[in-house]
């Protein structure tokens, strides 16, 4: 709703929130924001940051394997650099990517709420997410990074096989790690329970919400299991516990056990944000609501809910009792189900639209031909005999990238160009758009689809380099050059993105008719999100026009403008009605302090300066006592 058409009193009123809500200018701003749009931004920056590094890490693998007995990187830095690619794309980028940035950004937005249920705790999740990248990577620049791979197996990645840092550095930035994302987890399952916007019931939910809810769920139920895991690995490796010593009564495959409980749903975690994306750029470009709304929504939650039942699918080959592998093989054939509804439902309800073919829904078109490919090849592994042919080698690494950037990195970056007017006010240079998905599409497809070949071939994964004459030259050299016209790729997006930022034509509120409530709002929105709360009467408010037309109304005459202070409202949590009205703190210091303080705390106990370490908890808990001190006065 644009400010000259408004009335004197709604102008007052609009003025009002402005001044409750502005936050201060400058670093300081971003510093003490505890608006959950400018985390998003500073998650965005800071996983677009590590996304460079793990690219830059992948384009230094492809270029030693570009060519037999190659010497761009030794055995040693090798698996360091392989590791950190594997560490960083998962942990710090594409996780925190689709929840820490587009869920913070848009959630709340979507729900029609003024800001996550709990703004200090969202800013500390971030503060924390970054010290715990900043610790990870500090091990690779000072060439102790981790090298035992992404999933670290016992006992390579014991003190007597790996005496240095490399793996503290990996088991204390995960669990470090963990804690932010547990954080930011609760964070959403209460905003999503308890602050939706008056008459947004759960079947009124959008599905890009439904997918955040399935994710922060897992994440909770998921991320315990590698904590504890990594806690084992650290108490073993420097006080000499025997929890992975099977001579002392422990196991190896105890680790496998722990880490594939989290590991598997982690891969959920990747692709469900992503789904959620799908669910809100597909009608948009289809001008059609999605097609059997609640057997999708149902869907993205039963992936969740299976995704924790197939983890030992990972160890086919471990020597587990056959009775056992059969029950995983045929819980992984399962989750095809819930998957394909979700296929049927984005690719009918376009075809039941009127679809146009803009780049964020090309990237999803996109995006849903990697996902069968990819999807394919699960199945095939969830038959034990071909796993157990083909674990370890390339056919895995393809399976899992033709998933993991196919079915996420794709729907990531349809997302940004669909969303970039909505955060900066600019639309982008559309032709410039398609072609760069084009240049991104064939990368993508020449990267990863050789892997298969080569897999096949019997190329294991991890190697640093292979001899001449085993026939894996030419797909390998194939493999490099697509991971250069990818990047090409890429560097168009942000390329694009970038130019437009300053030079492109001003967007409004609304460019593509979006049905969800962020497009109802101004862009880039006010601190408040909405003047008024909106009112909501179906899964795509945006497009009842009528309830819009209310909204301007209801700002003259101030009912649900919630003007009196930092104040957002909470609902019930099945029917949407309004239940009370919440006094949100505003910026504070206290988030950035407690990060730092928590960040000394990991370091002091990566260098086993335990007394130091404790001394920093303390502080850390002092701080909290602080914190809460703040608390904003009850309304
Ligand atoms: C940018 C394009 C990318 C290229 C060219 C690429 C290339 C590679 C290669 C060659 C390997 C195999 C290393 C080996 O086994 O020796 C690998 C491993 C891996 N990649 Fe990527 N990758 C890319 C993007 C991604 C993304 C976006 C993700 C996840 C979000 C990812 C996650 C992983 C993981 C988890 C591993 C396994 C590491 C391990 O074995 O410990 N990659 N990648
Ligand atoms: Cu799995």
């Amino acid at each position: 709703m644009a400010i000259e058409v408004l009335g004197p009193r709604a102008r007052e009123r609009v003025g009002r929130l402005d001044r409750i809500w502005e936050e201060r200018p400058g670093l300081i701003g971003w510093l003490t924001t505890v608006d959950h749009k400018r985390i998003g931004i500073l998650y965005f920056f800071t996983t677009l940051a590590f996304f460079a590094a793990g690219g830059v890490e992948a384009l230094l693998m492809r270029t030693q394997l570009a060519s037999a007995n190659a010497h761009v990187l030794g055995p040693s830095r090798y698996d360091q650099v392989m590791t950190m690619h594997g560490v960083t794309m998962i942990f710090l980028f594409v996780i925190p990517m689709t929840i820490g940035a587009f869920g913070n950004y848009l959630v709340p937005l979507m729900l029609g709420s003024r800001d996550m249920a709990f703004p200090r705790l969202n800013a500390l999740s971030y503060w924390l997410f970054l010290g715990s990248g900043c610790l990870i990577y500090t091990g690779l620049f000072l060439n102790m990074g981790p090298d035992a791979g992404w999933f670290d197996y016992v006992p390579l990645a014991l003190k007597r096989f790996d005496p240095g840092l490399n793996i503290d550095f990996y088991a204390l930035g995960l669990i470090f790690n963990g804690i932010s994302s547990i954080a930011a987890a609760t964070n959403f399952i209460v905003t999503i329970f308890k602050l939706r916007a008056p008459g947004m019931s759960l079947n009124r939910m959008p599905l890009f919400v439904f997918a955040m809810l399935a994710v922060s769920l897992s994440l909770v139920f998921a991320l315990p299991t590698l904590t504890i895991d990594c806690v084992f690995l650290e108490l073993q490796r420097r006080l000499g516990f025997h929890f992975f010593d099977v001579g002392h009564g422990g196991s190896a495959l105890l680790w496998q056990h722990l880490f594939w409980f989290f590991g598997h749903p982690e891969v959920y975690i990747i692709v469900l944000p992503a789904f959620g994306i799908a669910t809100s750029i597909i009608p948009t470009f289809a001008k059609h609501r999605m097609v059997a709304f609640p057997l999708v929504a149902l869907a993205e939650l039963l992936v969740a809910f299976i995704g924790f039942g197939v983890w030992a699918h990972h160890m086919f080959t471990t020597g587990l009792p056959t009775v056992t592998l059969v029950f995983f093989a045929a819980a992984s054939m399962m989750v095809v189900i819930p998957s394909t509804i979700q296929i049927y439902a984005w690719t009918v309800t376009v075809m039941m639209g009127r679809p146009e073919f803009k780049a964020p829904l090309l990237f999803i078109g996109g995006f849903i031909a990697f996902f069968v490919i990819g999807g394919l090849s699960g199945i095939m592994f969830a038959a034990i005999p071909f796993d157990q042919a083909t674990t370890d080698t390339y056919f895995v690494v393809a399976h899992f990238h033709f998933i993991i950037f196919g079915a996420a990195v794709f729907p990531i970056l349809g997302g940004m160009y669909y969303w970039f007017p909505k955060v900066t006010g600019r639309l982008y240079h559309e032709l410039v758009a398609k072609l760069s998905f084009w240049l991104t599409f064939a990368g993508t497809a020449l990267t990863f689809f050789p892997m298969h070949i080569v897999g096949l071939l019997g190329m294991p994964r991890r190697v640093y380099t292979y001899q001449g004459g085993l026939g894996w030259g030419a797909y390998n050299l194939s493999e490099t050059i697509g991971a250069f016209v990818l990047t090409a790729g890429l560097l168009l997006i942000f390329g694009n993105l970038l130019w437009s930022r300053f030079r492109g034509p001003y967007a409004g509120p609304d460019p593509f008719f979006g049905g969800t409530l962020e497009w109802t709002t101004t862009s880039p929105p006010p601190h408040y999100n909405f003047a008024v709360i909106p009112r909501v009467t179906s899964p795509y408010p945006n497009w009842d026009r009528a309830d819009r037309d209310e909204d301007a109304r209801r700002l003259e005459s101030g009912e649900l403008v919630l003007e009196e202070g930092h104040e957002t409202p909470a609902s019930t949590v099945r029917d949407g009605y309004l239940d009370e009205v919440l006094e949100m703190p505003s910026e504070s210091w206290w988030p950035i302090t407690l990060g730092l303080l928590v960040t000394v705390l990991f370091v002091m106990l990566l260098l086993g300066h335990f007394v130091v370490a404790g001394i920093f908890g303390a502080l850390a808990v002092l701080a909290l006592g602080g914190w809460h001190a703040q608390e904003p006065a009850e309304a």
